[in-house]
């Protein structure tokens, strides 16, 4: 046994090596630059910069979406959108691969003028008093962002808002085989078949060339518009800046995405967002609590309002719910005076993720949001989904194939087709065994995603930039980084030994024939 002495001493051993294993690093300036309105792809991120602040650094935070109670050491600047357009989702859904592609490169360049332009923004950019120790940036459509680093002197951090499609992988050289990596927008996961593939092939060489001759001309016009100070003359390229970038943390799991390969400076932290479920309001609390048929939760985010859907899709949506035996939390607020019977609950908005962590609650119906998979996965809750753009089709895709939910498309729903699904998740056992396994995948991660998020971050700032998360294959160009020239090498010497072999063999027989 372990005499006090010895004891003593151990301990003391043990706090010298704690001091000297935790890396202390030192409050940094953090420059977060995000200034386009994408609201999902704000608040995924948020709890990382608030995270950060309460960890000593001073955050500096430029978007459109300020804080509405100050904390210690994060300053916002913006907004630069005097007036959220609110846009009737229907717009957004009627579109096939290429229409999505080309409406996103329309939106970023529109947006970003917009936002660029704005007095709030000039005053920043403006002001000489700033100086950052690091910046981070969103990847979608903001590319000439990266210009900040360079303005700043600091290394970049990259903030994707979802699994990394092409646009972006292809700047940090990650391989995203376009045979199993589908596109986030495609509307596929999971085995492709042959048309499938060639969609994917397509968005894949459009992102990877195409837009590089349309659209990045437009992001620099941005970039030198905007963003001038002393020095931005000279300046790297902005596809330079792009590659330059020190690491990339990625809104995604594994466990309700697919798996990749990716570098050691790409990180996945989705789920940054899910905080231990607080108490629910009082009412809500009750109703919950006296569900004995159990609670289905219904809720189709913040952009999808039930009121620009077809009314003809509302009314089945509606129908199929008020039969059922189960409590109904809807999120919607109705337009004209509906009379709704007794087991629903309508309201403009709700606690998601507490409710869902609520033992009661059975089902959940939704648009298959990142957020709202990752609340779901995290409280093991059966999905019924009803995916309208972006990437919903493929995250609900997923459910479907790891057992948890079903999917409804939205265009060819019928009443019963609805009302099966719903009725097939709520009895069949299967769907929440399947949510429970997934659950516990998803919370098997070594740290908490926002614990990683920030290692990561002052990782970066500790290490000088990081230059060595850098993939080693930015120095070729596509011609070696495909071994085009190798191959073609190859090709000319394997014609050449069979060219050589046939000449041999002729010769050969035309002797043979000769002496015969
Ligand atoms: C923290 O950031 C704010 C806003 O950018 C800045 O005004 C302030 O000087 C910074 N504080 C320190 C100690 O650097
Ligand atoms: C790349 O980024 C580092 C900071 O991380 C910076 O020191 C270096 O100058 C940058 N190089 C280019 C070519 O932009
Ligand atoms: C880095 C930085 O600005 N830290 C500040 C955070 O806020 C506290 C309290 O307001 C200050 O004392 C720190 O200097």
């Amino acid at each position: 046994m372990f005499s006090p002495k010895m004891r003593h001493s151990s301990f003391f051993c043990s706090v010298l090596c704690i001091a000297a294993c935790t890396i202390v690093t030192r409050a940094a300036n953090i420059l977060v630059f995000m200034p386009l309105p994408l609201k999902s792809h704000f608040r995924g991120f948020q709890p990382l910069f608030e995270e950060l602040s309460h960890r000593g650094h001073n955050v500096t935070v430029v978007s459109s979406f300020p804080l509405d109670r100050p904390i210690n050491n994060y300053t916002d600047i913006g907004p630069f959108i005097n007036k959220e357009r609110v846009r009737n989702v229907m717009e957004l859904v009627n579109m096939n691969f290429i229409t999505s592609a080309q409406l996103k490169w329309k939106l970023g360049i529109q947006l970003s003028e917009t936002v660029m332009s704005h007095e709030n923004m000039k005053k920043f950019l403006q002001s000489s008093s700033n100086s950052f120790d690091l910046v981070m940036i969103e990847t979608f459509c903001q590319e000439y962002t990266v210009a900040m680093g360079h303005k700043f002197n600091a290394p970049v951090i990259n903030l994707a808002p979802a699994m990394l499609w092409v646009s972006v992988s292809k700047w940090l050289h990650l391989p995203s085989t376009f045979s199993y990596i589908p596109d986030v927008c495609l509307q596929t996961a999971g085995d492709m078949d042959f048309v499938e593939r060639l969609k994917n092939t397509i968005t894949g060489l459009m992102q990877s060339y195409v837009e590089n001759y349309i659209y990045l001309p437009k992001m620099k016009e941005v970039m030198n518009k905007y963003i001038t100070y002393e020095g931005w003359e000279s300046r790297p390229p902005l596809e330079h800046m792009l590659n330059n970038v020190s690491l990339t943390l990625v809104n995604s799991n594994y466990a309700i995405g697919v798996a990749r390969p990716y570098l050691q400076g790409v990180v996945e932290v989705g789920g940054m967002h899910l905080k231990t479920p607080k108490s629910l309001p009082e009412n809500l609390q009750t109703i919950l609590d006296a569900a004995d048929e159990g609670v289905i939760f219904f809720s189709f985010g913040t952009v999808v309002n039930l009121n620009d859907l077809p009314k003809e899709k509302l009314k089945i949506f509606l129908n199929v719910v008020q039969k059922l035996k189960q409590k109904v939390i809807l999120k919607w607020v109705p337009k004209d005076n509906v009379k709704l019977s007794k087991n629903i609950m309508t309201g403009s908005w709700f606690p998601q993720n507490d409710i869902l962590a609520h033992p009661n609650v059975r089902l959940f119906i939704t648009h298959g949001g990142l957020h709202s998979i990752e609340e779901t996965v995290n409280n093991a809750i059966p999905i019924v989904g009803v995916p309208f753009f972006a990437d919903q089709y493929l995250n609900i895709k997923i459910v479907e194939q790891q057992g948890y939910g079903k999917l409804v498309n939205f265009f060819e729903m019928t009443e019963e087709s609805f009302e099966n699904a719903v009725k097939e998740v709520l009895s069949n056992a299967r769907f929440k065994e399947m949510a429970m396994v997934q659950s516990q995948v998803f919370k098997d991660q070594p740290m908490k995603p926002l614990d990683r998020a920030v290692y990561w971050v002052e990782y970066v700032l500790r290490n000088g930039g990081a230059e060595h998360l850098k993939s080693d294959s930015l120095e070729l160009n596509d011609l070696q980084y495909f071994l085009l020239d190798v191959s073609v090498i190859i090709l000319v010497l394997t014609g050449l030994i069979i060219w050589s072999c046939y000449l041999i063999v002729a010769k050969c027989i035309s002797k043979k024939l000769n002496t015969a």
